[in-house]
């Protein structure tokens, strides 16, 4: 897990929050590279440019449990992720509950999570292993664009 951005998500023994610099180095994140905004602006369809971009890896045995994005100061701003490598099945269902539904996100696919979609829940089931020859060692990376405050 890293970020660039001036803001970065930070998950230790302390909590979890948006914090200004890598909480072991004490560096700064990079900034966000253009191409990630261009993607955000072609998008997101808001005038607000993000100010956190979460890198998360996955390998073939990782998920994430359905949960929604709360940590963010203003719902009507949408979260913007690209995915790269291997193929995700990624789990979504109604903010407020409700039957959930699977689709796949193959590498360069960008999903938006936005207006009555902002809150939907979402997780990964699971990673395709060896779908995708983008990665030299295999898994996936997602970045998430979002504005955290
Ligand atoms: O990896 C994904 O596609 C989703 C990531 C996610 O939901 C998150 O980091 O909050
Ligand atoms: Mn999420």
């Amino acid at each position: 897990m890293s970020n660039f951005g001036p803001l970065g998500w930070v998950s230790d023994r302390e909590g979890y929050r948006y914090q200004p610099h890598h909480p072991q180095t004490g560096h700064a994140w990079p900034p966000i590279p253009d191409l990630l905004l261009d993607i955000w602006k072609a998008t997101a369809r808001h005038p607000r440019l993000p100010d956190a971009c979460l890198i998360n890896f996955y390998d073939a045995d990782a998920k994430m449990g359905l949960h929604q994005d709360k940590d963010e100061a203003d719902f009507s701003v949408p979260v913007v992720s690209v995915s790269l490598g291997d193929t995700a099945v990624f789990r979504y269902a109604p903010p407020e509950g409700g039957p959930s539904r699977t689709v796949k996100l193959s590498s360069g696919h960008v999903c938006v999570l936005g207006s009555k979609a902002r809150l939907a829940r979402h997780g990964i089931d699971r990673i395709l292993d060896g779908s995708s020859q983008l990665l030299p060692r295999g898994g996936r990376i997602n970045l998430t664009l979002r504005v955290a405050r």
